[in-house]
C-alpha cells in the first residue's frame, strides 16, 4: 500500500508503523476491541493497521460508520476471503462467503423472506399472536421448569447451558419444525460448542492473516473444523428428511420453503441469477447457527447482569408484576408497558457489546472515506464496541445504567437514545434476524423474571470478564434461582 499511488485530492490512511512480516500484531493483543479503540483515539475514526502482510482498515465513530455502511453502502458491502471462512458451511455460508453481489443479494432476500414468514405466521393457537411468540412462550415455560429441576438436583444451574437449548429450540421450530428435549445429547452437545466457533471466527484471528500459522498445530482450529463438520451433518440429516417428505401443498417450515423455492425455480426458464440448490437450502445453516448462538449469548449475559445488580432485578420484577401481573404469561404485546425491561436490554447490548465487531467487511471498489483513499478488496473492521463506549456519545460509558434509555420521569423509553446502540451492524449487511432477536430476548427475559429470582452462589464471586470472540461470552459458571410464587405467599 505504501507504494500505491493515491488519487489526487485524497490522503494516505493514517495508522501505526508496521513491523516487517508481522505488521501490527503486537499492538492488537487479546482484546482487539480495546486496543483498536485506543488506536482510534490516536489516529481517528478511519485508520489502517497491518495484520501480518495484509492491510486492514478499522472504522470507529458513529458518523463515520454510518457514512461507510449506509451512504456508501455499496462500496463497503463485500466480505474478505479469510482462511477460516472457507470451512463454515463448506464455504457456502450466506454470512461469511465471498459470493458475488448478485448471488449474495438473491440468497439474502430468500433468507429474509423465509425468516419473516415463519416468525410472523399465524399460530393455530388463539392465545398467541404469531408462531414466534408461541415458540418462545412454550420454550420459556420449559426453561423455568428445567432451571427448577436443576436447582432441586444440584442446588445450582449453568445459565448458558440451559438457555442455549431453549433458544435453539425456537429457531429449530421455525427452521425444522421440531424441538429437542433438554437432555437430548445430539442437540445439547452441538450447541454447547459455540465458544470455540466464535473464538476462531472472531475478528483478527491471526491464522486468517499470517499464512504460516495455518501449518502449526492448533487445538482451537481442530475443534473449529470438527464443530463445522458436526454442524453440517446435523443440518444435512434434517434437510434430507425434509426432501423425502416434502409436499408442495404443505410447506411446514423454513427448510420446506427453501426446498420449494428450488423446485419452483426449475420451472422458471428466464431466471437471471443462478444459485445452486445447495446454496439455497444451505441458508438454514446460517439461520440456525446465528439464531441460537447470538440470542443465547445475550440472554446468558442478561442473567449475569440480573445477579450483579439485584436492585435492578427487583425493579424489573415490580414492573412486570404491576403491568402483566403474575397470573398469566407475558406476551409480545406487553412490550409497550414494560419500558424498564426494554431499557435494561438496550443497556446490556451497549455495556456488554457482546458482538464487539461486525463480521469483517471488504471494499467492492476503490473508494474513499473522510478524505482517505481505500483501495478495492481492502478488509474493513467495524468496531461496534467503540461506538457503544464512545464518551462523545455516552455519559459515563462504563457504568451500567438502564435509566439512560428512559425519559426524565422514568416512565417511557427514549427511542432516539436506543438507536445509538450498535450491535446488529448497519446498511446492506445488517443482521436479518434483528426483529426476531429483540423479540426473543424481551420475551424470554420477561418470562423468567416473572417466575424466578436469580442469585449468586455464596462464596463464588461473579466473573463478568468477556472472553474474546465473534460473540463474546462470559465464563461458564453456576448460579442459583428461587421460584417467585413461594416468596410472595
Ligand atoms: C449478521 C448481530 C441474531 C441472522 C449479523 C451481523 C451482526 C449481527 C453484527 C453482521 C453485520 C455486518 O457484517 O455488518 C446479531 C445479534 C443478534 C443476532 C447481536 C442477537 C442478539 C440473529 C438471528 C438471526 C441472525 C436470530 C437469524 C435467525 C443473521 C444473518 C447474518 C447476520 C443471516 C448475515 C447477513 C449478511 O451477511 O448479509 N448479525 N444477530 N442474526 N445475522 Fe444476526
Ligand atoms: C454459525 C455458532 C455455527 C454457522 C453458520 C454456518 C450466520 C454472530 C454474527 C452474525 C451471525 C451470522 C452467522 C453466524 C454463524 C454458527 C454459530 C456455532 C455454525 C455455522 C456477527 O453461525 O457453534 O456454529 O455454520
Amino acid at each position: 500500500y505504501s507504494h500505491t499511488k493515491i488519487p489526487a485530492g485524497l490522503q494516505r490512511l493514517p495508522g501505526p508503523k508496521p513491523l516487517p512480516i508481522i505488521g501490527n500484531v503486537l499492538e492488537i493483543g487479546r482484546k482487539p476491541y480495546q486496543t483498536l479503540t485506543a488506536l482510534s483515539k490516536r489516529y481517528g475514526p478511519v485508520f489502517q493497521i497491518q495484520i501480518g502482510m495484509r492491510p486492514v482498515v478499522v472504522l470507529s465513530g458513529s458518523e463515520t460508520v454510518r457514512q461507510a455502511l449506509i451512504k456508501q453502502g455499496e462500496d463497503f458491502s463485500g466480505r474478505p476471503d479469510l482462511y477460516t471462512f472457507q470451512f463454515i458451511s463448506d464455504g457456502k455460508s450466506l454470512a461469511f462467503s465471498t459470493d458475488k453481489v448478485g448471488v449474495w443479494r438473491a440468497r439474502r432476500k430468500l433468507a429474509y423472506s423465509a425468516l419473516r414468514s415463519f416468525s410472523s405466521l399465524e399460530s393455530t393457537n388463539q392465545e398467541y399472536s404469531c408462531m414466534l411468540e408461541e415458540h418462545i412462550c412454550k420454550e420459556g415455560e420449559y426453561l423455568v421448569k428445567q432451571l427448577n429441576t436443576s436447582m432441586k438436583a444440584n442446588g445450582s444451574f449453568d445459565p448458558f447451558r440451559n438457555i442455549v437449548v431453549s433458544v435453539a429450540n425456537v429457531i429449530c421450530g421455525m427452521c425444522f419444525g421440531r424441538r429437542y428435549d433438554h437432555y437430548d445429547q445430539e442437540l445439547v452437545s452441538l450447541v454447547n460448542l459455540s465458544e470455540e466457533f466464535g473464538q476462531v471466527v472472531g475478528t483478527g484471528n491471526l491464522a486468517d492473516f499470517i499464512p504460516v500459522l495455518r501449518f502449526l498445530p492448533s487445538t482451537a482450529m481442530k475443534k473449529f473444523l470438527s464443530i463445522n463438520d458436526r454442524f453440517d451433518k446435523f443440518v444435512k440429516k434434517i434437510v434430507s428428511e425434509h426432501y423425502a417428505t416434502y409436499n408442495k401443498d404443505n410447506i411446514r417450515d423454513i427448510t420446506d420453503s427453501l426446498i420449494d423455492h428450488c423446485e419452483d425455480r426449475k420451472l422458471d426458464e428466464n431466471c437471471n441469477v443462478q444459485v445452486s440448490d445447495e446454496k439455497i437450502v444451505g441458508i438454514v445453516n446460517d439461520l440456525f447457527g446465528a439464531g441460537f448462538d447470538t440470542v443465547s449469548t445475550g440472554l446468558s449475559w442478561s442473567v449475569m447482569y440480573l445477579v450483579a445488580y439485584p436492585e435492578i432485578q427487583e425493579r424489573l420484577y415490580q414492573e412486570i408484576k404491576d403491568s402483566v401481573g403474575t397470573e398469566r404469561m407475558p406476551l409480545l404485546s406487553d412490550r409497550p408497558s414494560l419500558p424498564f425491561l426494554d431499557a435494561f436490554i438496550l443497556e446490556i447490548f451497549r455495556h456488554s457489546s457482546f458482538l464487539p465487531f461486525t463480521i469483517p467487511h471488504c471494499t467492492t471498489k476503490n473508494t474513499s472515506l473522510n478524505g482517505y483513499f481505500i483501495p478495492k478488496d481492502t478488509c474493513v473492521f467495524i468496531n461496534q464496541w467503540q461506538i457503544n463506549h464512545d464518551p462523545e456519545l455516552w455519559k459515563d460509558p462504563f457504568s451500567f445504567n438502564p435509566e439512560r434509555f428512559l425519559s426524565a420521569d422514568g416512565t417511557e423509553l427514549n427511542r432516539l437514545e436506543g438507536e445509538k446502540v450498535m450491535l446488529f451492524g448497519l446498511g446492506k449487511r445488517r443482521c436479518i434476524g434483528e426483529v426476531i432477536a429483540r423479540n426473543e430476548v424481551f420475551l424470554f427475559l420477561a418470562i423468567i423474571i416473572q417466575r424466578l429470582q436469580f442469585h449468586m452462589l455464596p462464596g463464588e464471586p461473579l466473573d463478568m470478564t468477556p472472553e474474546y470472540g465473534l460473540t463474546m461470552k462470559h465464563k461458564r459458571c453456576q448460579l442459583r434461582a428461587t421460584m417467585r410464587e413461594k416468596n410472595e405467599q
